[in-house]
């Protein structure tokens, strides 16, 4: 075959950020024979679906936008969602790729045969591709805690990422159960606005103060005006400093860096909650940074609230209006939302895929996810995951990931593209050596220094990169062929 002889069709599943990235990616590039399926409505995806009041992201704005796409009107240094997501829509139209997406359309499976990705969607549509991109979201998929009594609730009750827009809160009795980055964001936006509010605690949460800033008019024009300033903010040395001192602490527990965080936190606890019981209702029994770190300007704040219950005793059950603790205290509810997390280690499922031969991800991902530096799949040729598992994980920005990953991505699709090879996957050999090395180095991490958190596997081992992130931009550089098997047809 010669060169460029091959004119690909992809199909790429997911409209979040990382499906628009292929989208973009491949619009550059000057294609056209390709889909986006989306089971929304909309684009944006995690931006899509959570809407609770105080959703943010806790990646600086200007971090968390595409790095050829700067958006000097961020309103704050932590945008808002709804910004977020209305970014994601805007960049969807500047680069021309909302008609390649078909919204409302889940895929059930897909199945590789005959050298093509053969996809079937929930209404039994088929296609085909040669290409199959995964950039399906890492937390989509509702946890629904398993407490007696839930359905039996007689008021509202729904998780943090199906928000009920339709209640008068001003005049509700407003239970949260959960104190992830979620459910700390909806109290502090919550409180003092419902008529009562208990954040229900089952492990509390070192918190990271961070600042509020918002941005003036002068300063998006100073963006505007001057992109490099939206660099400084990028990777300038403050955001160097911040960054070097958060990897240096997640990947070895006992570092400087993580003491240093651990008194900043511990601080923030003393000097921000008056009330010594509730300083130590407060006060986590495990490290900072060993739960995914929760960043907030006013959440210490915003409990100290007269309005605010912060219970940490423990729920016995769910009753019909209202929350039964261990302790026997009962607290009557109108409102009860379950900001209880996500099932992280779906990513790509429920949907089935089956690779060469019949091998079937679930299977082999029976113990725990896994994927060859976060990417692609023995015995799944030609199939790509952005934000798949065992990425970097823990206040990156993922678009800075997903970028990388799409660089490393493109050039195995360039493969493909001049015929050098029909199928490309990599060996089960490489995988294994990765994993050992990966699992080794990951117990070392600080989110294996003793918690519960939804890093870990069923095993108790984190499902993270565990190395600096200077290594996984190296890697994603170019891919080592070595690894790979390149099948000719
Ligand atoms: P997280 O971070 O997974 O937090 C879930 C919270 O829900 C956490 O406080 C859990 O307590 C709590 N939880 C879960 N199940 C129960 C039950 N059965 N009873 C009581 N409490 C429970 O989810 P978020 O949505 O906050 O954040 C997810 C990510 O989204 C976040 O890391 C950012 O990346 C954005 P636990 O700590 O397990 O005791």
């Amino acid at each position: 075959m010669s060169a460029s002889s091959r004119n690909l069709r992809y199909i790429i599943i997911g409209a979040g950020m990382a499906g628009i990235l292929a989208g973009i990616r491949l619009r550059e590039r000057g294609e056209e024979n390709f889909v986006i399926y989306e089971k929304g409505d909309g684009v944006g995806g995690t931006w899509r679906e959570n809407t609770y009041p105080g959703v943010a992201c806790d990646t600086p704005a200007h971090s968390y936008s595409y790095s050829f796409a700067f958006n000097p009107e961020w309103s704050a240094f932590y945008a808002p969602g709804s910004e977020i997501r209305g970014y994601f829509e805007k960049m969807t139209d500047r680069f021309g790729v909302r008609d390649f997406i078909r919204f409302n359309t889940e895929i059930a499976s897909c199945r590789f045969e005959d050298g093509r990705w053969h996809v079937t969607t929930r209404d039994g549509e088929e296609d085909v591709a040669d290409v199959l991109v995964a950039a399906t979201g890492v937390l989509h998929h509702p946890s629904i805690p398993d407490i007696p009594g839930l359905a039996d609730f007689q008021g509202k009750c729904f998780h943090s990422a199906r928000w009920d827009h339709d209640i008068d809160y001003a005049r509700q009795r407003v239970g949260v159960i959960g104190n992830g980055s979620t459910g700390v964001q909806i109290v502090a936006a919550l409180a003092g606005k419902v008529q009562r509010l208990v954040h229900f605690q089952r492990s509390p949460q070192w918190i990271m103060p961070c600042p509020d800033t918002r941005y003036s008019e002068d300063d998006k024009q100073a963006f505007r005006t001057d992109p490099q300033r939206i660099e400084d903010v990028r990777s300038g040395p403050e955001a160097q400093a911040r960054r070097g001192r958060f990897l240096a602490a997640i990947i070895d527990a006992n570092s400087p860096e993580l003491a240093e965080i651990q008194s900043i936190v511990e601080q923030n606890l003393e000097n921000s909650v008056r009330d010594p019981a509730l300083r130590e209702k407060l006060r986590p029994n495990y490290r900072a940074a060993c739960k995914r770190m929760v960043f907030s300007p006013n959440y210490y704040e915003k409990v100290q609230d007269p309005t605010v219950y912060v219970d940490t005793s423990g729920i016995e059950r769910i009753e019909s209006d209202g929350v039964r603790m261990r302790d026997g205290s009962f607290h009557p509810l109108d409102v009860l939302v379950l900001a209880t997390g996500f099932k992280a280690d779906a990513f790509v499922r429920p949907m089935t895929i089956t690779g060469r031969d019949g091998a079937d991800l679930n299977t082999l991902w029976a113990q725990h996810p896994k994927a060859y530096y976060a990417v692609t799949v023995p015995d799944f040729p030609n199939f790509f995951m952005l934000n798949g598992p065992t990425g970097p994980v823990g206040n990156f920005s993922l678009i800075d990931i997903a970028e990388r990953q799409w660089n490393y991505i493109e050039q195995l699709v360039a493969l493909l593209r001049s015929g050098r090879c029909t199928e490309v996957s990599p060996s089960h050999a490489a995988l294994e050596h990765y994993e050992a090395l990966r699992t080794e180095a990951a117990k070392k991490t600080v989110f294996a220094s003793g918690c519960s958190s939804w890093y870990l596997d069923a095993e108790g081992v984190p499902q993270v990169w565990p190395w600096p992130y200077e290594h996984f931009m190296e890697v994603m550089e170019k891919p080592n062929l070595d690894d790979y098997e390149l099948t000719a047809a």
